[in-house]
């Protein structure tokens, strides 16, 4: 159920979802050694635009506490103060998890942080994405003065890279009357006394739809559920008055849980007051800003990223980790969208060709990796050295690990965490690593595809603000979960004049590789697949792939051209999956050429083959073709995938049908075939040559009928 919340610098997604461990897929990447050679002599005059910091009036981190004033008038009956407790234990009453493999609650306490004296701290550990405590006693008795007009509140201060979703139960001593308190109707305040509009949900999953509030990562501040707003548990009675309170349990469900991460709980209490203590300025205002409201996710993501398009290019040069063997190849920090609170720092090489200027302008492109890659400049240089400026992208928020890393496709040459004393000069974070599409039921800004996306935009708008790009011929191309992130991306920025999606496309939720479970969790297809926004797709896409790819399969980049209204085919029999065989076919920059430079163009269907077995269709031909072929390449039975399928890949399904092929009659432009009596599912290569090279392009992929 989605809660309408207000939009505000950052943004909070909406459900709160049963965190789950996030298996980290990863396609196949590419082994072997960078062989190119040095990049061609680069000009440096890119203009370093101003950097986006935190602004001033963003939220306190827990390390940057201003000093509240003490309300006196509040009312407060003290439940727990955490500054007397010696035995955790039994004063705490932890549920026992371990049957969900959830490890003991690392209880400590200490004063940092604390509301006052000290307060209940938990360190976060891999097993932690839950932690249940039940508190009884005479503390409860507050519960007898307690009025419904009073909140039972709490002071919460949390690390940095975690939200963390609170639940509370109220029971009666038999046990039988059991309520929440209507998540929806919590007042949050931080610390500084501005009010945050949170997610709700359930994240209890037992509770009701509307028992828990997510607490956005460094949330610092104050959590107040109004008394007035008890819901029955489900399956219970509900607590029928405030005295009836005999236990309190307290669920906490963290986002994220990695080691030393550690939050604060203190001052649990009833009071007249959703807060304890005044703003240090003594104003009490609400955010002045107006903010637009969403009723769905996908509008979400939509004004996030629409958004971006209109964003200044944000970077800065970091010599230090320019690429060993590319002269002219620069490295970059891009200013990447918010995770959180806190502002992310993105890792690109950026290049231009030899002679780019003002007065003498190149084309340009972006540049996706895929799973398990990273940024390479020898990528840059395949482009740079056909003379567009390339700007390739580390989208899954990896830089070098040391400054003279000279193996680019080595996964120890990268690293994903920054030294403290790093993040002490710049607070920036890395963005999300890529999450296989398992997060898309969270917030929108922790989703890896969101940054990745959100990136695209930026080096584009990177590339447009340099004066030695033609704004107006900037194209994209991925590889692999690179091409899904081209897919997505070009949904969003009508401004790429050629999109080259490598392997990766949309209808991925009806792949029959493993691609399909991604696409298939909870959220993902609803609010990710790019089929989603094929339809504003108006540029030229050249969706390639291979006939036997183990991560993605030939209907689905089949029934992305048919969406495409620009668009062509291009499957490639013997082509493996991999950067290297990605990024090495020819078609990519001869459709990019035509697209943005004048060159002559693949092969291109008039129309499709026709119905039945009797193939008849014309083919626009591009100038300089010295030869055209044409063959059919068809299966004898509907296309499958499975762990005995024809490429055997442990752990992994693959095609199990073989190829056959026959020669098309070709008459100038006009190809004709009779279709065998045994195929199945087909399609058509053209073929053409020019200056040694044939070029491959196709008809889609498609069932006789
Ligand atoms: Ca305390």
């Amino acid at each position: 159920m989605w809660k309408k919340q207000n939009f505000r610098r950052y943004k909070r997604g909406a459900l709160i979802a049963m965190i789950l461990a996030l298996p980290a897929l990863i396609l196949s990447g590419c082994a072997g050694n960078d062989s190119a050679g040095n990049g061609g002599k680069v000009t440096e005059n890119v203009q370093e635009t101003e950097t986006h910091r935190p602004e001033a009036t963003s939220a306190p981190s827990p390390t940057e506490k201003p000093t509240p004033v003490p309300d006196p008038s509040t009312v407060t009956l003290m439940i727990e103060d955490f500054n007397n407790i010696t035995n955790v234990k039994k004063a705490m009453n932890p549920v026992d998890l371990s049957a969900f493999g959830i490890v003991d609650p690392e209880f400590s306490f200490d004063s940092e942080y604390a509301q006052e004296g000290v307060a209940l701290v938990n360190t976060l550990s891999s097993a932690a994405w839950c932690q249940a405590f039940e508190l009884k006693g005479k503390r409860l008795d507050a519960f007898d003065e307690a009025k419904p007009e009073y909140y039972l509140r709490i002071w919460v201060a949390l690390p940095d890279n975690s939200d963390v979703a609170l639940t509370f139960c109220l029971g009666s001593k038999n046990g039988k009357n059991c309520s929440y308190i209507a998540a929806s109707k919590a007042i949050v305040t931080d610390v500084r006394g501005y009010r945050e509009q949170c997610a709700t949900g359930n994240a209890s999953s037992d509770a009701g739809e509307d028992s828990s509030v997510l607490l956005p990562a460094g949330f610092c501040g104050y959590l107040a559920f109004p008394l007035s707003e008890l819901v029955p548990w489900r399956g219970y009675s509900g607590i029928s008055s405030l005295p009836d309170v005999d236990y309190l349990k307290i669920d906490a469900r963290p986002s994220v849980t990695s080691q030393g991460d550690r939050y604060v709980l203190d001052a649990l209490c009833i009071s007249d007051s959703p807060v304890a203590f005044l703003r240090p300025d003594g104003i009490d205002r609400d955010d002045p800003q107006e903010l637009p409201e969403f009723a769905s996710k996908n509008e979400e993501l939509d004004y996030m990223l629409t958004e971006l398009l209109n964003k200044d290019a944000a970077f800065q040069y970091c010599p230090e980790y320019d690429p060993a063997g590319y002269p002219g190849i620069k490295a970059i920090w891009m200013d990447g969208v918010k995770f959180g609170r806190k502002d992310t720092k993105v890792f690109a090489y950026i290049g231009f060709p030899a002679g780019a200027s003002e007065s003498k302008k190149v084309p340009g492109v972006v540049l996706m990796h895929g799973g398990g890659g990273f940024a390479y400049p020898n990528w840059v240089k395949i482009w740079n050295d056909r003379g567009y400026a390339a700007i390739a992208v580390c989208n899954t928020g990896y830089y070098p690990a040391s400054t003279s890393i000279t193996d680019f496709f080595g996964a120890a040459s990268w690293t994903h965490s920054v030294p403290a004393d790093v993040l002490a000069k710049d607070p920036r974070v890395m963005p999300p690593d890529n999450d296989g599409m398992y997060s898309s039921t969270g917030s929108v800004d922790r989703m890896w595809m969101y940054h990745a996306v959100a990136q695209t935009i930026l080096a584009n708008n990177i590339l447009r603000a340099d004066k030695r790009v033609d704004a107006g011929k900037i194209g994209i191309t991925g590889i692999s979960w690179g091409g899904v992130i081209t897919s997505i991306a070009i949904g969003y920025d009508q401004r790429f004049a050629f999109a080259v999606p490598v392997y990766g496309s949309g209808y991925l939720n009806e792949a029959h590789s493993w691609m399909k479970d991604n696409f298939n969790s909870a959220g993902t297809k609803e609010l990710w697949e790019p089929s989603l926004r094929l339809k504003n797709v108006k540029m030229p896409v050249l969706w390639l792939c291979w006939a036997d790819d183990n991560c993605f399969s030939v209907n689905s980049n089949s029934k992305s051209l048919l969406d495409t209204e620009n668009g062509v085919l291009s499957i490639i029999q013997n082509m493996n999956h991999g950067h290297f065989e990605g990024w090495g076919r020819e078609e990519i920059y001869r459709f990019a050429d035509h697209a943005v430079k004048g060159g002559q163009p693949l092969a291109v269907p008039e129309t499709l083959p026709g119905k039945g077995r009797d193939v008849s269709f014309k083919v626009t031909l591009p100038r300089d073709a010295s030869k055209f072929t044409a063959r059919v390449c068809y299966i004898d039975e509907p296309l499958s995938y499975s762990s005995s399928g024809r490429l055997k890949i442990s752990g992994q399904n693959t095609i199990d049908q073989e190829w056959h092929f026959i020669e098309c009659n070709v008459e100038g432009n006009v190809v004709t075939a009779k279709l065998p009596e045994d195929a199945f599912s087909y399609y058509v290569e053209l073929s053409v040559s020019s200056g040694g090279v044939n070029y491959i392009s196709c008809t889609p992929f498609t069932d006789v009928n």
